[in-house]
């Protein structure tokens, strides 16, 4: 933070001194939310803290700017600037994905996924996704969602050992004859074998959609398989491990399908786009270009395959066995506690993470048997392996001791070991 700056006038970038007097409610508790984020080991997998620069760049004043259209094709004048913007932002991400065309107008993951199959598919049709228990994202065919009322939709899942069924997917696609089938996951922890989905749509002449949302900072560091050369359509969010602002892309290598997505995104899906957001994915972009991204990338996933490690050496449960990812599911079945006990006892020691169904899960999704965790987070704030290792330490005293007469006095303990970890990796160095 520039050194002229005063702490107690801007939260990150964030200039709260007249506004704490004109709203003293919405400024304090956007106040407290960056001290909750400050005092808390954030291990949702899905979240991440974005740079000062993406910061600052989501606060500028191209979101005044209505720019219903794509660059050089806009339906309100006045459209130059913004056009740099989103040029810069296509440019930069087909440089990170090594593909052809990209779109990078959709709010978020879900408007993505929700373009991309009013693109390639029609009410009605067939798609082959992974089921929301297994892994799979909402988006993905779940019941309440738009892909799974307006589609016939149908889910594999994953093996007793969990990992992904290929077979149970090339024996559905070839009993349902999908239009799409849908990889990618929530809550898969485990490689994606893209070759293999791709060799299975070809069999049935289905378009293959992969959901990278959770990887895509992975991939573009080449620590994770790429999508790219194997799946008709990608999409991801912006926010998870590729570390930018809350937001979704479209990327494609077939220039019809790029069209076909362009006019799904807008005016399908979407009205304007949020032209400060896509200048603060540009920004993002170009910070995943440097050779520093690579480097945290690497960081993620060796803090990552450490918690799991040591979570495993403590006795725990990790679907799967173990990670090649960022995130991990941990299955609570043996300590009989549930997700959302488990994700309320880790919050009042000032560990963030979220209730998660497991493979074959008995229990609803309001409950949970499992928990998610990831090292995206933390690993931006500098932890590193033996902060990670503490981490492991903190979750299982916390967990293997619910209902132990001492417990209280071991969250207490547990909180203020979690609390001077925050202090030594301030965030933002304010
Ligand atoms: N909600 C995101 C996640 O936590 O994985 C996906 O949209």
């Amino acid at each position: 933070m520039d050194s002229n700056m005063n702490n107690r006038d801007f939260v990150g970038y964030f200039p709260i001194a007249d506004g704490r007097r004109r709203d003293a409610e919405l400024f304090g508790a956007i106040e407290d939310e960056f001290h909750r984020q400050q005092n808390q080991i954030e291990l949702i997998a899905s979240e991440n803290f974005v740079s000062m620069d993406v910061l600052s760049a989501l606060g500028n004043v191209m979101t005044n700017k209505y720019a219903e259209g794509y660059p050089n094709k806009r339906y309100y004048g006045g459209c130059g600037y913004v056009d740099v913007a989103e040029k810069l932002a296509i440019k930069r991400i087909c440089e990170l994905f090594n593909c052809r065309f990209a779109n990078v107008q959709p709010h978020s993951g879900a408007q993505a996924n929700l373009s991309v199959l009013y693109a390639l598919a029609r009410p009605g049709d067939v798609v082959l996704g992974m089921g929301l228990a297994m892994g799979g994202h909402l988006t993905h065919g779940a019941a309440p969602t738009i892909s799974g009322r307006w589609f016939r939709s149908i889910s594999y899942g994953v093996t007793e050992d969990g990992f992904i069924d290929y077979d149970q997917v090339l024996r559905l696609a070839r009993e349902h004859m999908p239009k799409v089938i849908i990889c990618g996951a929530s809550s898969y922890s485990r490689r994606i074998d893209f070759e293999r989905f791709r060799e299975i749509s070809d069999s049935v002449e289905a378009y293959l959609f992969a959901d990278v949302a959770h990887y895509a900072g992975l991939i573009v560091a080449g620590l994770y398989p790429s999508p790219m050369n194997h799946a008709h359509v990608v999409t991801s969010t912006t926010h998870k491990t590729l570390r930018g602002p809350r937001g979704g892309i479209i990327l494609t290598n077939d220039a019809s399908l790029a069209k076909k997505i362009d006019s799904a995104v807008f005016p399908g899906v979407q009205g304007g786009p949020l032209m400060n957001v896509i200048a603060a994915k540009a920004v993002a972009f170009e910070e995943a270009l440097q050779p520093e991204f690579k480097k945290y990338a690497k960081n993620v996933l060796e803090n990552s395959i450490v918690l799991a490690d040591r979570l495993k050496e403590l006795g725990l449960d990790i679907i799967s066995g173990g990670t090649d990812s960022h995130m991990s599911v941990l299955d609570l079945t043996r300590l009989s506690i549930t997700g959302k006990v488990a994700e309320m006892e880790l919050e009042e020691v000032g560990i963030t993470c979220n209730k998660n169904a497991i493979p074959f899960d008995e229990l609803p999704p309001s409950q949970t048997s499992g928990i998610r965790v990831g090292s995206a987070a933390m690993t931006t704030r500098g932890f590193g392996v033996d902060e990670f290792v503490q981490i492991a330490d903190l979750i299982h005293r916390v967990l293997a001791n619910y209902g132990n007469p001492n417990h209280e006095v071991i969250k207490m303990d547990a909180r203020m070991e979690a609390a001077n970890l925050c202090r030594r990796f301030p965030l933002y160095n304010t």
